[in-house]
């Protein structure tokens, strides 16, 4: 039988919208949806058919025989797997009380239904994988605006004037984000993109600042200098809604282009030449404020800097410039209910909300746990459930988190791949795809609201569930039905409905359900309330960083330079052909792409005897992680780095197209657990020193045969 389905694709956690083809139980297309994505798709979101028929993931619930990591599986039904599961979260909740388990997830639209789980359990101890990733931005915007890194949304379209830092978008992708930017140029708007080596974005950009590494922050503060200097500022707008501007203006005076340029390693005249198409192009200019900006000790300052410049251009709220994101309410309307549970009254094992009280509590910081647990301080953690997150790929130093890994007496990963966590772990129950599962309606925020649903296009090939079953079958067993109440996601689509007036049938015709027919812009005379910071305005000087004894204007230091000669400072990122950690071992895109490489800059290669092709040895400060890759050699890599693709160097014997292809970046950022940012929450995990060597493995000469 044929079908055709609307729905969200699952291959990385941007969820673009899709519509997928099927034929007797065997997808046939995928394409974006056509009524937001005109059919565009990404090579990964291409791949999901060949994800899904992948033999090389879980097929049925796992539990450990051997050692821990030992690789020695037995498989288990469903029912057994549950009782497992609940029986240890029974004891532990007993022995040790429910807060001694922890669960992490992948964040997202769908985290409530996880946190909700764990509270109702006991546990305050939910958290995610953001302290590795947007951290640093969402607080930096949260100390400005009072509102996190969604609280604001880019009109990139409509924009004169992009300006990236490090956002490889082209190549940490977002569809409709790409379109949006390709539209921009297409229309005549510049792009400028900065980088400490050339990328997929740099290429297509009207400007390009190949930066010394760790001096973002530099720039932007020169550019600061530069914009106020030239008067290229919004004065109402400043005046009405912004409080810290007159401590800017003394603070930035001395961060002039002549500084900058010296402190980036880039030309004065070129940071001139800048500020002067910004001042052109303002008020449509869009300073992105970072996504990924787990790197440096001061990327949150850096991130704050961006902020600050979009709220110098006065590009909030107006077309081509940043807008609030609009929800039901905005359209008149009533939201959609979520499974939710109130966060018990106990102290987070992170220390987040007592010790450290001016981050966001949400998912609190996960790296965080790691030394509290292997102290039992403020108490034992005795469990850690994985949802959709590899805690031994997106944190720094595997072998560290083991150690406190090894302090429990259950870990569970719930995944649609082996994860260097899950095989680690106890027991690995397999999530459906996302191409086999349907989920809980969600809300998509934006000009134009929406609701969204994922509908699963074929059953199951496996013996796997749908998370929403995995946590409610477990709910069930632990006496947390007044949670999860359903039976059935019919039930629960219902149950979210029902305030909205709206039906399943409404989401057939295009996939989802628009709230609004028109952009909804606020009128920008009327802001006020909009920030929800302790003075209901944007705050360059924030009261809640000077309450925690932080500076709100911090003077730039400049990074260390490499310790040792030999040593260079490891930089990493994303590539369009894969997601994250997740991929590489995908039969479709470890074609496109085996392996990693180590990208090295001419001069400094040529020191060490090396050209492009040849393999390099690369060790962790301590030694006691190294791998051999070949050599990337080009300019385009600032002389103090050595850059490589995140998502290689797996170590598990089961996924044989991956397996130890290419170096593990996590693997070399030992010690970075404890090196995070205090203000920020972000791990700093571009702070890591490697040595680089020419391999032995190189062969002197060709024998022909
Ligand atoms: N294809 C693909 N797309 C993805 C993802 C994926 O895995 N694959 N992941 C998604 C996720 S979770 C995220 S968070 C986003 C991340 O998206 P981005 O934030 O764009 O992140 P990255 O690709 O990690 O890094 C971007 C760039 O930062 C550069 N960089 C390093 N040091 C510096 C510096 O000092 N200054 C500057 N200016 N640049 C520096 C690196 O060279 C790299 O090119 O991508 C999302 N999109
Ligand atoms: N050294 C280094 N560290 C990094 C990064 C880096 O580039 N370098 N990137 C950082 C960034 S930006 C991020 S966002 C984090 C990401 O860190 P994680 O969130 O841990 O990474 P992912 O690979 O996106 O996903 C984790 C797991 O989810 C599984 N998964 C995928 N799809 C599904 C599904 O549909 N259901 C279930 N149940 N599981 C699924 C994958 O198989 C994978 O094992 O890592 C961060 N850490
Ligand atoms: S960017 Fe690609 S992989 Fe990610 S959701 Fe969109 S289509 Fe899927
Ligand atoms: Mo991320």
């Amino acid at each position: 039988m044929k079908k055709s389905v609307y729905s969200i694709c699952g291959m990385c956690t941007v969820r673009c919208p899709i519509r997928v083809e099927s034929q007797d139980n065997e997808v046939t297309w995928i394409e974006g949806n056509p009524h937001q994505l005109n059919g565009a798709l990404c090579a990964k979101g291409t791949a999901g058919v060949a994800m899904m028929n992948d033999s090389e993931r879980p097929q049925q619930p796992l539990i450990r025989v051997g050692d821990r990591g030992a690789g020695r599986w037995r498989k288990a039904s469903w029912d057994e797997a549950f009782d497992f599961i609940a029986d240890k979260l029974k004891t532990i909740k007993k022995d040790f009380g429910p807060e001694a388990v922890i669960l992490s997830s992948r964040g997202g639209p769908w985290q409530g239904m996880y946190k909700a789980f764990i509270h109702a359990y006991g546990s305050p101890n939910y958290t995610n994988h953001d302290s590795t990733c947007g951290r640093n931005t969402h607080h930096a915007s949260l100390s400005i605006n009072g509102v996190g890194r969604k609280g604001f949304a880019y009109d990139i379209k409509n924009a004169k004037h992009l300006v990236l830092f490090g956002r490889d978008m082209f190549s940490s992708l977002r569809i409709a984000e790409n379109n949006q930017t390709l539209d921009m140029l297409d229309n005549g708007g510049r792009l400028t993109y900065v980088d400490v080596r050339q990328t997929m974005t740099g290429v297509k950009a009207t400007r390009f600042f190949q930066v010394r590494p760790g001096t973002d922050y530099a720039l932007a503060l020169g550019v600061i200098h530069q914009v106020i200097k030239k008067g290229y500022y919004d004065k109402d707008f400043l005046k009405r809604y912004v409080t810290g501007f007159d401590e800017l203006c003394t603070f930035i005076e001395e961060y002039t282009p002549a500084w900058t340029a010296k402190e980036c390693d880039v030309k004065e005249k070129d940071i001139i030449a800048f500020v002067e198409e910004i001042g052109e192009d303002r008020p449509n200019v869009i300073f992105h404020p970072g996504w990924n900006l787990a790197r440096y000790n001061d990327s949150f300052y850096a991130s704050r800097a961006m902020h600050i410049l979009n709220v110098l251009m006065g590009n909030i709220e107006m077309k081509g410039g940043l807008f609030i994101p609009k929800g039901p309410g905005d359209c008149g309307k009533k939201g959609i209910r979520s499974i939710d549970c109130a966060k018990p009254d106990i102290k987070r094992a992170d220390g987040i909300g007592w010790e450290y009280k001016h981050f966001d509590k949400g998912p609190g910081l996960a790296h965080l746990f790691i030394n509290r647990m292997i102290a039992e301080d403020p108490y034992p953690i005795r469990a850690w459930i994985a949802m959709r997150h590899d805690p031994f790929s997106g944190m720094p130093d595997p072998e560290k988190q083991k150690i406190a890994m090894d302090k429990c007496d259950l870990l569970v990963s719930i995944d649609t791949n082996y994860s260097e966590f899950g095989w680690y772990s106890d027991i690995i129950l397999p999530e459906s795809t996302y191409l086999e599962r349907d989920t809980p309606i969600v809300l998509q925020k934006g000009l134009k609201p929406r609701l969204a649903v994922r509908r699963k296009a074929v059953e199951p090939k496996n013996d796997s569930r749908s998370s929403w079953e995995i946590f409610t079958q477990l709910a069930n067993r632990l006496g947390l039905e007044d949670t999860f109440a359903f039976k059935t996601i019919e039930d629960l689509w219902k149950w979210q409905l029902e305030p909205t007036g709206y039906t399943m049938a409404d989401f057939e015709e295009k996939g989802f359900i628009e709230l609004s027919d028109s952009p909804i812009f606020y009128d920008r005379d009327k802001l006020d309330g909009q920030f929800k910071t302790p003075s209901g305005k944007i705050e360059i000087l924030s009261e809640k960083l000077d309450k925690a004894n932080l500076p709100s204007l911090k003077p730039f230091v400049a990074p260390d330079k490499a310790p040792e000669k030999g040593m260079f400072r490891l930089i990493y990122g994303k590539v369009a052909v894969h997601t994250q950690g997740h991929t590489t071992n995908n039969p479709l895109l470890s074609e496109l792409m085996p392996t990693n490489t180590l990208w090295i800059n001419s001069k400094q290669a040529k020191k060490l005897g090396v050209v492009s092709g040849d393999l390099v040895e690369i060790s962790s400060k301590d030694k006691s992680y190294n791998a051999t890759v070949a050599a990337h050699v080009t300019d385009f890599v600032h002389p103090e780095a050595v850059f490589t693709t995140h998502g290689f160097g797996k170590a598990i014997p089961k996924q044989t197209r991956n397996y130890l292809s290419g170096v593990s970046d996590q693997k070399l950022m030992i010690g970075k657990l404890d090196d995070w940012d205090k203000a920020g929450g972000g791990v700093n995990l571009c702070e890591a020193f490697v040595y680089v060597k020419k391999s032995i493995r190189n062969t002197k000469g060709r024998a022909e045969l």
